[in-house]
């Protein structure tokens, strides 16, 4: 068992080189070997922080000798192959996962208690990955995982941010955000591949050749040099890669002369300015300097990847003829967003302008390999880039887009005259004078062969709203996937309680690769031994998880009482607000109770989580709030045996991993038509955690599943929403007295004197997008405090609330990203399972 009590000396262990190793004493010589002959720290100490590197890099060991296998394989076979291009990845930690893949926890966890230490100690060394801001770069972290286990030919591409999303610090005036070092030491799960470097333009100018070809020269050319995280699948051999790359100047560039003459920086120019590309994660883009930045990284990721993926398919062709026509029967290209979007015009141009293709053929490739997805429909969030920072950047690039738009245009004009009034709104280029700029989803819809979005209820609004003129041309082109997450990491191993009596209930353990299995737990909701079973694993999630609350926040939780959980970025869209307003009217009710009548209230601990984006001042202000309002809550003596509200700091995938398990309420309650799909929805549903939410993203078929009467639902629906607002502007809301009453409460004072004003007029003057209430806070407050009360209600009836969380468990099977992904591979890639033997 993972958690025998070590009683080992490493000194007893010979210290012997295997990859290969599988069982424990073995394991544990391998894991000597790295702590003795790994160049990275004085042989004679072994404590915690040596034996995780020791023992990662030693799963490292067998990762690499499975990833040769798989490529070699994926070489000799020669499949048709997807591309996952995507500026985010949440990977969270690693160790516990490939252990977990590899079936090989049990073997692990002996050999460390031979070496005289805990797997559980150990795991806990590992700094996140967090190269991602939330949901998008979580997602797509489970895909590969999926990717991996479902045997398919498919990779991720990305970036190696130097410091990943940061770090939060909750101090007196809110959140403090610092550098999250993720590299600080090294990561033992990269491998650096210093065969595999391309170089990269950025500037420069076009040149014509007398043939009338172009060519983009000059400018600065920068290296991109792969770096290869294995991704291991659950019990195969499959062994995929995610390549970040990582921007360097060559030796060429560093001015010796220079240098020698005493002028340090301006010899090294180059080089400094390489390492800003992949200092950080989604620089914040206020400045023109910002906007530069990222759209540098966006062409450095497209351009490098391309440039491998075209080295492969000819790599591939081993001596045959090269024929362009057959790159899309070989390679899928699926863009994250329109962050990569510049992949569309890198293509062209490299067809173009590199093979010599002419323009009809390099079209035709080009929109027979990409495919888009959409994770959003709100507008700020859809990328816009300024035309003239592009000429000076990507002048070739600009010239390409120039032309697609035209041909676009002239597509429309020829064949459907009555969409003439539409092409301003449709063609790619926004050429209004005062600020023309390149509208990067425009790009996406005309350019991919197919577009998707993430739940049914977006892909709908998609092909109804934002992109409905484009379906009268295309009417095909678009799908909806529905998102999913990966079961092994998001049950199998952060609830080892829970996922031991599913296995044992349903007698087998099959569930974690065919998440459907789950629905065999509908039957069996009602018998009191699973319920008892069910519980007590859910109790030991929630002391684990009180234990950690109060380890970060000081705060003693009690384990009885309803754990209520909402975390993710804070956003006024997520509404964040409308929880804290709730719990705020809690907190006033009980203090006007009789302790009597105090006694029937059904206790409850409020947790929420979540950054905000260093600049969104109305999001740190929330962050103040909930953080205001639990430094009063919890120290009064009167009601706090009935109610906390914590804020759990630097919420995180580790975080997630502790929090999700141990939750019983989690709250997704975004206004309907806002949130894309949202995916931890899906991660506490499965972990038998009930949802009060709204009609929005995922939740809406996560009610279908698991039955309606087992989902707590309040508020406006997405068609409603439209005229609401315009209800709102025009004076004609009436507020429920209760919301009135809440925010009279901030007010007051009565959780201090910081400036609540600004948040408070957000919900009713000028909110920041110039209208009242934009996010309908004040509209579904009093249907959001109604469901609250059904939950208290709920949750007094002990095998009632049971057989819900079991029945939230049970029909969780369709948010698998298994299936997610086997769609994607069916209906937009068109590839098939490569398993190597
Ligand atoms: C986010 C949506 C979420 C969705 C994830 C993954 C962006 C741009 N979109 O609702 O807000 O779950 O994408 O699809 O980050």
């Amino acid at each position: 068992s993972p958690t025998a009590k070590p009683k080992g000396d490493a000194s007893k262990i010979p210290a012997a080189a295997n990859p290969l190793a599988d069982e424990p004493t073995k394991i544990a010589s391998n894991i000597n070997y790295h702590a003795n002959f790994s160049p990275h720290f004085s042989p004679f100490k072994f404590e915690p922080e040596q034996a995780y590197y020791a023992t990662a890099e030693s799963v490292r060991d067998r990762l690499i000798q499975q990833w040769n296998e798989t490529y070699l394989h994926f070489h000799k076979k020669n499949p048709k192959q997807t591309y996952y291009l995507s500026m985010e990845y949440l990977q969270g930690r690693a160790l516990t996962n490939a252990i977990g893949n590899l079936n090989l926890q049990s073997a692990y966890a002996e050999a460390l208690n031979k070496l005289g230490h805990e797997l559980e100690a150990i795991t806990e060394q590992e700094k996140d990955a967090a190269l991602g801001n939330g949901g998008l770069g979580r997602l797509a972290s489970c895909f590969l995982d999926s990717m991996a286990t479902l045997n398919l030919p498919a990779w991720g591409y990305g970036l190696r941010y130097r410091y990943g999303l940061f770090k939060q610090r909750i101090a007196k005036d809110g959140q403090e955000e610092t550098a999250e070092d993720w590299l600080e030491k090294f990561s033992p799960w990269e491998v650096v591949r210093h065969d595999v470097v391309y170089p990269v333009r950025f500037f420069g100018h076009v040149q014509v050749n007398p043939d009338g070809s172009r060519k983009w020269v000059e400018g600065e050319i920068l290296q991109a040099l792969a770096y290869d995280v294995p991704i291991p699948g659950y019990k195969t051999k499959n062994t995929i890669s995610l390549r970040l790359w990582e921007a360097k100047a060559s030796s060429q560039d560093f001015n010796l002369f220079q240098f020698n003459d005493g002028q340090y920086e301006p010899a090294a120019q180059l080089h400094s300015r390489a390492q800003q590309i992949c200092a950080v994660l989604y620089p914040g883009d206020a400045t023109e300097e910002g906007k530069l930045l990222r759209l540098k990284q966006q062409f450095f990721l497209c351009s490098a990847s391309l440039q491998d993926i075209i080295f492969r398919f000819k790599e591939r062709k081993q001596g045959a003829q090269l024929k362009w026509s057959e790159f899309p029967t070989k390679v899928a290209v699926q863009m994250n967003d329109t962050h990569p979007t510049l992949a569309i015009p890198e293509l062209m141009r490299l067809l173009l302008d590199e093979e010599g293709l002419g323009w009809d053929e390099a079209w035709d490739v080009t929109t027979r390999t990409v495919a888009y997805t959409n994770h959003t429909v709100l507008p700020e969030a859809l990328e816009k880039w300024s035309q003239t920072v592009m000429w000076k950047l990507l002048p070739r690039h600009m010239e390409i887009i120039q032309e697609i738009d035209k041909r676009f245009i002239d597509m429309v004009r020829a064949t459907r005259t009555d969409l003439e009034s539409k092409i301003p709104g449709m063609c790619v280029l926004d050429n209004n004078p005062q600020k023309p700029v390149v509208r990067m989803a425009n790009l996406c819809v005309v350019s991919a062969h197919t577009v998707n979005g993430v739940a049914e209820l977006h892909s709908d609004i998609l092909k109804n709203e934002l992109f409905a003129d484009y379906v009268s041309i295309w009417p095909s082109k678009f799908q909806n996937k529905t998102n999913g997450i990966t079961p092994r990491r998001w049950l199998k191993f952060c609830s080892p309680e829970l996922s031991n009596i599913i296995t044992k209930w349903l007698k087998t353990d099959e569930w974690a690769t065919n998440l459907d299995l789950l629905v065999g737990l509908r039957k069996l909701a009602d018998d009191a031994k699973l319920q008892e079973e069910w519980a007590s694993a859910k109790m030991a999630n929630k002391k684990r998880l009180a234990q950690y609350v109060e380890h970060v926040t000081g705060v003693k939780v009690d384990p009885n009482s309803l754990f209520d959980i909402q975390v993710k970025r804070i956003h006024e869209y997520k509404r964040q607000l409308l929880n804290i307003l709730g719990a705020i009217y809690r907190y006033k009710k009980l203090k006007e109770m009789s302790p009597e009548e105090r006694k029937k209230a059904t206790p409850r601990t409020v947790m929420l989580g979540g950054k905000a984006f260093a600049t969104y001042t109305n999001a740190k202000r929330i962050v103040k709030l909930v953080n205001d309002v639990g430094a009063v809550v919890n120290t009064d003596p009167e009601v706090n045996s009935y109610l906390k509200v914590v804020f759990v700091p630097n919420y995180n995938v580790s975080v997630a991993e502790l929090l999700i398990p141990g939750s019983e309420l989690s709250q997704h309650i975004s206004t309907a038509g806002m949130e894309a799909s949202g995916t931890s929805n899906m991660k506490f549903s499965l972990n038998g955690c009930l949802i009060i939410g709204t009609l929005d993203g995922a939740n809406v078929e996560i009610r279908e599943e698991i039955g309606q009467e087992n989902f707590f639902l309040f508020g406006a629906t997405a068609d409603e929403v439209p005229k609401l607002r315009k209800d709102r502007e025009n004076g004609l809301f009436k507020p429920d007295p209760r919301f009135e009453e809440a925010k009279k409460f901030i007010r007051s004072g009565a959780f201090g004197s910081y400036d609540y004003n600004p948040l408070l007029e957000s919900l009713e003057g000028n909110s920041g997008f110039g209208r009242a209430d934009y996010f309908l806070v004040g509209h579904d407050f009093a249907g959001y405090l109604d469901a609250q009360a059904r939950v208290d209600e709920a949750y007094k009836d002990r095998k009632k609330w049971l057989k819900m969380s079991i029945l939230s468990t049970a029909g969780s099977g369709k948010f698998s990203s298994d299936r997610t992904i086997a769609q994607y591979a069916k209906e937009i890639w068109k590839i098939e399972e490569c398993r190597v033997p």
